[in-house]
C-alpha cells in the first residue's frame, strides 16, 4: 500500500527503538495539527468517563458505543464552557466545529469547541484508539471549509431510507456536516412539488431528519417548483404550505432549486422576488430556520450566454442569509480559484459548490471508482459550502466522498491517492487487493456528454498497451501474451472474488452488474489471447473455438442491466474498463479475424457478415428515400423524399462506417460528408462518437436505426417527410437499405 508518511509525524518514526512496532494509526480526515507520542495504554473495554452529563449527547453516544463507562483510564469530555474540559480551554481551537484531543498514559481529553467539535473529537479518538497500542497524542483539529457534505441532486432512482441512514453514519464518521435532499425524480420534490407528502414519506423524513442530527448533519430539505412555476401568488403560498409540512416534521434547514429549466421559468427577477417571498412569509417567521440555499437556472459559466445577460444580477440582490449554489466552469467540473473569483463577485457572496461528481445519471453505464481528485486546495476559503452530487449508487459514492471528505477538511495535508487506498480498505476490509484492482478498471466516464474525462484508468492495463500494442500484431510477443493473460486473469478473478462476497457487503451487493461485467471482461481477454496464440500457430480449429467462446462471452456482457426492475427510472448497461482494456481487447479481436480471414477459408461463416461496412445504400421508408437536399449547407435535416433524385443522386447516398471500438456505426452523406446526429439532422458539432454512433439492427425484413445518445437509446420514426427521433422503440419504423455500388 501506499500510504504516506506525511501521515506518520516524525515523532512515531523515532519510537522504533522500542521492542514492538509502536501502532499510530492513518486518522481521516487528516487533522491540522497532530504530535505523537509514546504508547500510552492497550486498548482498554471501558474508561471511567467524567463530563459526560454536560458534553454533547451524541457525542457522548459515539464513545460509549464502542468503550463503556467504567473502570479504567481516566477520560474526560465536553465543550468550551463545561467545567469538565475548564482546563484546557485554552487549548481549544477558536473554529467552528474544532476540537482538542489528547491522549497521555493517565487521562483523554476530548475538549469541543462546540458540540459538533465533541463530537468530532470522539471520532478522532476511536481512530486513535481502534490498535492494540493506542498511543499519546496531541490533536488540534478544526475543518477548513464550512458546509461540507452531499447533494442527492441527480435524475434516476433515488436513494433509499436505508442508504441514507448509511450514508449519515459514514458523514459522521467522516466529518461530513451536510446533506442536501434534491433527488429529481422524488415526485414531491420536483414533479408535484405543490402537494404534500403522503404521511409515510413523511414519517420516513423526519425519522432521517433526526437519524442526521444524531450524526451532525443538517438535513437540507429542497424544493424543485421552478419547472411550472406560475410567479403567482397561489403558487407562492403552496411553496410555504409545503416547507411548513417539513418544518412540521423538525426540519430547520431548506433549499429552493431553479436547475435545468429555460425560458420564462429561468427568469432572474422571478427567481429574486419568489425568494423575498419565502424569506418574508417563512424563513423570518421561523426564527430557528438555519439556512436558505438557492441553486440557481444559471448554475455554471458555460451556460451564461444561454440566459437573460443581467440574471446573475437579479439574482445577486438576494437576501444575504440566501447562499447560492455554482457547479464551476461547466456543469461537470472541478472547482478551481478562478471558478469562485468569477462567481462570487458576481453573486456578492461566496457561492456555495455543487459539484458534479461522482454522478453518473448522464453515463449510466459506467461506475465512478477512481480517486477524488482535481480540486484546488485553495477552495475551502472561498466558498460556503461544497457539496458533491453522487451516483444513485449510495454506497459505491462512498469511494469518491471519503476523498471529498478528506479535501475539504484539511485540503492541504489531503492526497488523493493515499484516501483513496483508505476508503478501499475502509469499505471493503476482507477483500481489500480484489477490490481495488476492481475500482481501477471503474474510473473513467467514457464520452459524455459533459466531456469530463478520467484517463488514470487501469493503469497497469494502460502499461501493457504502450509497451505491447505497436508490434503486437507483427510478429510474435510472446511475453506480450502472457502479461496480458495475467492480468485479464487478474480482474477475472478480483470480480469473481467480489461477487461471492457481495451477500455481505452493502456496496458489493449494490455493484453486482459491475463485478458481472468485470469478470466477465476478463474472461473474454483470456479468450481473445487464446484467440492470439491459436492465430500465431496457424491453429485454425482453436482459432475458431476461441473465437465462439469470446463472443458467447461478449454476448452476454451486452445483456448485463443494472436497476432493471419495474418502475426504475433509468436501466443501465454496466461497462467496465471502457478506457484501454475494452477497447484494446474490441480492436484486437477485429484485428486478429481481419488477418484470420486472410490466411485461412476455414469456417468464416462463424462471423457475423459485417453488416453494413464499406458498402453505400439508399435508405427507404415505404416508398420514400431518405434524401439532403441542403447538401453543403449548415446544420438542417435530411427529408423523406417521394422520387428517386436522378441530378444528384449522391445526396440519397449514405455510407454506413463501422467502428470496431463502439461496434456501432456512423451514417454520412456521399454527396457532402456530413454525418447524422442523435436528432437526425446534420448537427454542428464536431464528430462525437457519443452522439453519431448508430446500431442498426435487422428486423422484419429491413433494418431499424438506433442513436446511441449519451447512453440513452433514441429510436428512429419515419413522420412524413422527417424522420423524428423516438424513446420508446413501439412506432419504430422499419427501412430497407438498399445497396449502392
Ligand atoms: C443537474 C443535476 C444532474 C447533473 C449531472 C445541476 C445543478 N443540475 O445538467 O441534477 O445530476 O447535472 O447530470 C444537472 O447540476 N444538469
Amino acid at each position: 500500500m501506499r500510504f504516506r508518511n506525511l501521515l506518520l509525524p516524525v515523532g512515531t518514526l523515532m519510537l522504533c527503538g522500542c521492542t514492538s512496532e509502536p501502532q499510530t494509526v492513518d486518522i481521516y480526515p487528516v487533522p491540522q495539527q497532530i504530535e505523537w507520542g509514546k504508547k500510552a495504554f492497550s486498548r482498554p473495554s471501558s474508561f471511567s468517563i467524567t463530563g459526560a452529563e454536560s458534553a454533547d449527547a451524541d457525542a457522548v453516544a459515539a464513545l460509549t458505543e464502542v468503550f463503556a463507562q467504567g473502570e479504567g483510564v481516566r477520560l474526560v469530555i465536553g465543550e468550551r464552557g463545561d467545567d469538565a474540559v475548564a482546563s484546557v480551554a485554552s487549548k481549544i481551537p477558536d473554529q467552528a466545529q474544532g476540537y482538542y484531543l489528547k491522549v497521555t498514559p493517565d487521562e483523554v481529553v476530548i475538549a469541543g469547541n462546540d458540540e459538533t467539535g465533541t463530537y468530532y473529537g470522539v471520532h478522532t479518538f476511536l481512530a486513535v484508539a481502534s490498535s492494540p497500542d493506542v498511543m499519546s497524542v496531541e490533536i488540534t483539529d478544526w475543518p477548513a471549509t464550512p458546509n461540507r457534505g452531499v447533494v442527492e441532486g441527480f435524475y434516476g432512482n433515488a436513494w433509499s431510507f436505508d442508504d441514507r441512514v448509511s450514508q449519515f453514519k459514514f458523514y459522521g464518521r467522516n466529518k461530513l456536516d451536510t446533506y442536501i435532499y434534491g433527488p429529481k425524480d422524488d415526485p414531491y420534490h420536483r414533479e408535484k412539488w405543490r402537494e404534500f407528502y403522503p404521511e409515510e414519506d413523511a414519517a420516513r423524513l423526519k425519522a432521517l431528519n433526526e437519524e442526521a442530527k444524531r450524526r451532525k448533519v443538517k438535513f437540507v430539505w429542497g424544493i424543485h417548483p421552478a419547472g411550472d412555476h406560475s410567479w403567482k401568488e397561489d403558487d407562492n403560498i403552496a411553496t410555504i404550505r409545503k416547507f411548513e409540512q417539513l418544518y412540521g416534521l423538525g426540519l430547520r434547514n431548506f433549499a429552493v432549486f431553479f436547475d435545468d429549466v429555460f425560458g420564462t421559468h429561468a427568469d432572474g427577477k422571478k427567481h429574486a422576488e419568489y425568494m423575498q417571498y419565502i424569506m418574508d412569509n417563512f424563513v423570518k417567521k421561523y426564527p430557528d430556520i438555519e439556512s436558505m440555499i438557492v441553486c440557481p437556472s444559471l448554475y455554471n459559466k458555460k451556460w451564461e450566454p444561454r440566459f437573460q445577460p443581467t440574471y446573475l444580477e437579479d439574482i445577486a440582490v438576494m437576501d444575504p442569509f440566501i447562499q447560492i449554489m455554482w457547479t464551476g466552469n461547466s456543469v461537470v467540473d472541478m472547482i478551481n480559484v478562478e471558478d469562485m473569483e468569477w462567481i462570487n463577485p458576481r453573486i456578492g457572496r461566496k457561492a456555495y459548490i455543487w459539484l458534479n461528481y461522482p454522478v453518473t445519471d448522464y453515463c449510466i453505464d459506467h461506475i465512478l471508482m477512481g480517486p477524488f481528485t482535481g480540486n484546488d486546495i485553495e477552495i475551502p476559503d472561498m466558498v460556503s459550502g461544497f457539496t458533491a452530487n453522487p451516483m444513485e449508487y449510495a454506497e459505491a459514492s462512498k469511494v469518491s466522498l471519503f476523498g471529498t471528505a478528506g479535501y475539504l477538511w484539511n485540503p492541504e495535508k489531503y492526497d488523493a491517492g493515499t484516501a483513496w487506498e483508505k476508503a478501499l480498505v475502509e469499505l471493503v476490509p476482507d477483500h481489500t487487493d480484489a477490490f481495488r484492482t476492481f475500482c481501477t478498471y471503474n474510473v473513467d466516464l467514457g464520452a459524455n456528454a459533459h466531456k469530463l474525462r478520467r484517463m488514470n484508468e487501469s493503469p497497469r492495463f494502460q502499461s501493457l498497451v504502450d509497451r505491447y500494442e505497436s508490434y503486437l500484431y507483427n510478429g510474435n510477443a510472446g511475453e506480450a501474451v502472457d502479461a496480458f493473460r495475467a492480468e485479464f486473469v487478474k480482474i477475472k478473478d478480483a470480480s469473481a472474488e467480489l461477487l461471492a462476497a457481495a451477500d455481505d457487503n452493502r456496496l458489493l451487493a449494490e455493484i453486482k452488474p459491475w463485478l458481472i461485467a468485470g469478470e466477465l471482461l476478463g474472461s473474454r481477454g483470456e479468450a481473445a489471447v487464446n484467440m492470439y496464440e491459436a492465430l500465431v500457430k496457424g491453429d485454425n480449429e482453436a482459432f475458431i473455438n476461441s473465437y465462439l467462446t469470446y463472443n458467447e462471452l461478449s454476448e452476454k456482457a451486452a445483456k448485463i442491466t443494472s436497476r432493471d426492475f419495474e418502475g426504475s427510472i433509468k436501466v443501465a448497461h454496466p461497462r467496465v474498463g471502457t478506457l484501454y482494456a475494452e477497447p484494446f481487447l474490441r480492436k484486437g479481436v477485429a484485428k486478429m479475424i481481419e488477418m484470420y480471414k486472410a490466411n485461412s477459408d476455414y469456417r468464416l461463416d462463424v462471423f457475423p457478415a459485417q453488416l453494413l461496412d464499406n458498402v453505400t445504400y439508399k435508405i427507404k421508408a415505404g416508398d420514400h428515400y431518405l434524401g439532403n437536399p441542403d447538401a453543403g449547407k449548415t446544420g438542417g435535416a435530411p427529408v423523406l423524399q417521394a422520387t428517386e433524385d436522378d441530378v444528384n443522386p449522391d445526396r440519397q447516398i449514405w455510407r454506413f462506417v463501422y467502428d470496431p471500438e463502439t461496434e456501432g456505426y456512423s451514417i454520412v452523406n456521399a454527396k457532402d460528408g456530413r454525418y447524422l446526429n442523435d436528432l437526425c439532422e446534420f448537427g454542428t458539432d464536431p464528430f462525437d462518437v457519443n452522439l453519431h454512433t448508430f446500431d442498426v439492427q435487422p428486423r422484419d425484413g429491413g433494418y431499424v436505426i438506433i442513436n446511441r445518445s449519451n447512453g440513452y437509446l433514441v429510436y428512429w420514426e419515419a413522420e412524413g417527410d422527417k424522420v423524428k427521433r423516438i424513446y420508446e422503440p413501439d412506432t419504430q419504423t422499419v427501412f430497407q437499405l438498399i445497396p449502392v455500388k
